[in-house]
Parts: structure tokens; C-alpha cells; sequence
């Protein structure tokens, strides 16, 4: 049977991720062969690039009719309760993130869909697992809903996979730092909004403490892991649950001392918050050997790329 033409639907569109793998899949597949959508308005940066329908991934029924009715062959589920928003309601974060990614796994299961997409996260880890270098397979104890979500989806991923055969794959994305579209209510978007902060204010009030070291991304990276491992060959994939994946690690005085080489007047206080438990139980960096060894992943930002390109394109 000759392979249907690809249709893409990318579920939480208008989301920081969404909005990026959103516009590099429509360079890769062609505008009107990806749909958005999102239970939010369309984002402004997604307007007049292609297809958008109001979604709301907890309605498996209205889903699954438009997977039937836009002959949909793979769908990128990137809605998600994040980490810090999680902690503030617990049950709205399990249910979202939980029944999110089984109605997903369903409907590509009935439908036979080509490949499915789903973010998993560095906040699977917990306080018990290695602070540095932390392994693709290791001590895996979470201990917030996010990560308790994140980590219960990647075995429901492999069960999927190994059941009923569905092609389902998996990041576990640091912390993620982007200009085009805001961060959605985790602990490391105090790495996105230093930015603005520092060209509109010249000083930053962080929510962590200076030395709080986080494994983190910048988001062409992330675009780019996300689908290098979309478009490897299914043999290449060992891991079925979900991949680690590093770009760097920082502390908040060391992107605030990145920023200072271009903003010589920045100025940095530190107040931490109730994310700081949240950050103090993640691990400090990731050893994402696995991936370079399936689909050799190598990232290209480092910190003072990262922080010249988000300047630059800020500025804008
Ligand atoms: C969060 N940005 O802070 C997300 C991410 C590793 C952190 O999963 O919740």
C-alpha cells in the first residue's frame, strides 16, 4: 500500500515548543500539511503559516473525529501542566498530562497513525538520582506531579510501542530557553525572562539562588533533536521510553555574568521561591550518550551563543 502522505497535527501549537516545532514542520512537510492546535488563541507568530483548530486534547471523541477528518498520520502532543503550575494543582496537572497522552496513544493506536511525538523532561529525576552526568538509566524517583507525569508516560509510551506497535518517540527536554514565544509556568523560565528583563530593566530579581545549576537548551537545539529523532530510522531507536538529551548546564550567575559581556550595567538580586525545592531535586547535568550513539545527537549552543542570539533577536 503506498505510504499516505504525511499529515501532522501538533497539539499544544501555540505553547513555547509548540510554536517552533510547529513552523520547522511546516518547512519540513509544507505549510498546509501540518495542523495547529491548541485550546488557546492562535499564536500571533503561527498566523497565516498554515492550518489552526481550537483543540482540547482531554476530548477524545472531538480528537479523534479530526484525526479521521484531516487524515492525520502523526500527531506531536507538546500540552502540558508544567512543573511550578503542577505543584499549584496537583490533580489538573496528573489528569492533563496523563489522559492527554492516553487519548493520543489510542487514537494512533486505532488509526494506525505513522509516528507519534511526546515531550518528556528532565524532571522525571529526582533528589535520589546522580546530580551530575545523571544516566539515561538510573535511580528515577520524582518527586514532583510533573515528574511523576512525565515519567508514568514514558512507560505508557513503551507499552504502546511494544504492545501494539505504535512508533511513538520521546525527549526528555531540559530546561528550554526561547525569544519567540513566552515559557509555560515551569522553574527554569527565570532563563527566559532574564533576557528581557536585562534589555528593558538592566537587572533581574531571580527566583533561584545564584549557584542553582540546571541542565538546560536552547530552543534551535531542541527543534533539532526533536526532529533528528523523528526522522531517524525506527531500527535506529533503542530507547522507547524517552531519550536524555543535554545541551548545557548553567547557574543563574553564570547567565547573568553571560549577559553582563553585552550589558555591562546588568545587575542581579536573588530571591528564591517555592521553585527552588523544585530545582535543588533535579540533577545538574545529563549524560546523553544514548542518543548521540542511536541518532547522533550533538548539540550547538553553548551559553555565549545562546546569549548572543537572544540578545540580538530580542533587540529586534
Ligand atoms: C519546567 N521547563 O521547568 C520545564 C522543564 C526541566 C524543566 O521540564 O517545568
Amino acid at each position: 500500500m503506498p505510504a499516505r502522505k504525511d499529515k501532522i497535527l501538533v497539539i499544544g501549537a501555540s505553547g513555547q515548543i509548540g510554536v517552533e516545532l510547529t513552523l520547522a514542520l511546516r518547512k519540513q512537510y509544507g505549510n498546509n500539511n501540518v495542523v495547529a492546535s491548541d485550546l488557546r488563541e492562535e499564536n500571533p507568530l503561527l498566523k497565516g503559516t498554515g492550518p489552526y483548530v481550537s483543540m482540547d486534547v482531554m476530548n477524545k471523541e472531538m480528537l479523534h473525529v479530526q484525526v479521521i477528518r484531516q487524515n492525520i498520520t502523526q500527531i506531536y502532543l507538546l500540552a502540558a501542566i508544567l512543573s511550578a503550575t503542577g505543584e499549584k494543582n496537583p490533580n489538573l496537572a496528573w489528569h492533563l498530562n496523563m489522559q492527554g497522552l492516553l487519548n493520543v496513544l489510542d487514537i494512533a493506536r486505532e488509526e494506525k497513525l505513522h509516528k507519534v511525538y511526546w515531550p518528556s523532561s528532565i524532571a522525571v529525576f529526582g533528589p535520589t538520582s546522580p546530580k551530575q552526568l545523571c544516566p539515561q538509566q538510573t535511580v528515577i524517583e520524582p518527586t514532583t506531579v510533573y515528574g511523576i507525569s512525565k515519567y508514568a508516560g514514558e512507560f505508557w509510551c513503551n507499552y504502546y510501542f511494544n504492545r501494539y506497535g505504535v512508533d511513538v518517540r520521546s525527549i526528555r527536554y531540559p530546561g528550554l530557553i526561547s525569544y519567540k514565544s513566552a515559557p509555560g509556568g515551569g522553574t527554569t523560565d527565570y532563563a527566559v525572562e532574564i533576557y528581557t528583563e536585562a534589555l528593558e530593566q538592566k537587572k533581574y530579581n531571580c527566583f533561584l539562588s545564584e549557584d542553582t545549576y540546571l541542565p538546560m537548551m536552547y530552543m534551535p537545539d531542541a527543534i533539532r533533536a526533536t526532529l533528528e529523532l523523528m526522522n531517524a530510522p525506527a531500527d535506529q531507536i533503542s530507547v522507547r521510553t524517552s531519550y536524555n538529551v543535554s545541551g548545557m548546564s548553567f547557574s543563574p550567575k553564570e547567565i547573568g555574568a553571560s549577559i553582563q559581556a553585552h550589558i555591562p550595567d546588568f545587575t542581579m538580586t536573588y530571591k528564591p521561591d517555592s521553585r527552588q525545592q523544585i530545582a535543588d531535586s533535579w540533577p545538574q547535568s545529563i549524560d546523553d550518550s544514548v542518543a548521540n550513539k542511536d541518532w547522533g545527537w550533538k548539540p550547538q549552543y553553548d551559553l555565549s551563543l545562546m546569549t548572543k542570539d537572544m540578545l540580538e533577536n530580542l533587540r529586534k
